[in-house]
């Protein structure tokens, strides 16, 4: 838990620029792209720079970290001129976590039902 960069981290690489992705908003310590397989018509993950595994790792690990992820997710919404949107942090392979990497998926841009599968 010590937010380090792996070199067997997909989003690390994406952080080090090393493996291309269509990035909408950069802070000193976040990131948020495009997911590769959107599941709405905006749908952008944030991250943090640091590697935490999960949203929980990263609450416990460095609390001001997680809440620069949650202040961009609005940030995110606000410049995508979003009303509505989802911010989905899946932890866990059964809740879907395919990359353990945190990341907060920002879904919005049409309706969302509830609730989620
Ligand atoms: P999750 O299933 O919650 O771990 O979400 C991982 C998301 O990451 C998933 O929606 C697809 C996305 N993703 C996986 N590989 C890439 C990639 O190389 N580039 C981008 N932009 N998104 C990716």
């Amino acid at each position: 838990m010590t937010g380090e960069p792996r070199d067997d981290c997909l989003f690390c690489k994406i952080v080090a620029g090393q493996i291309p992705a269509t990035i909408v908003r950069e802070t000193d310590t976040t990131v948020a792209f495009r997911d590769i397989n959107p599941q709405a018509p905006t749908h952008v993950l944030v991250i943090p720079k640091a590697h935490y595994r999960d949203a929980a790792a990263l609450a416990e690990g460095a609390p001001e970290l997680a809440a620069d992820v949650l202040r961009e997710t609005r940030a995110v919404a606000e410049q995508e001129q979003l009303d509505s949107y989802r911010t989905i942090f899946n932890t866990g392979s059964g809740a879907g976590q395919t990359v353990w990497h945190t990341h907060a998926h920002v879904l919005g841009g049409r309706g969302l039902e509830w609730p989620p599968g």
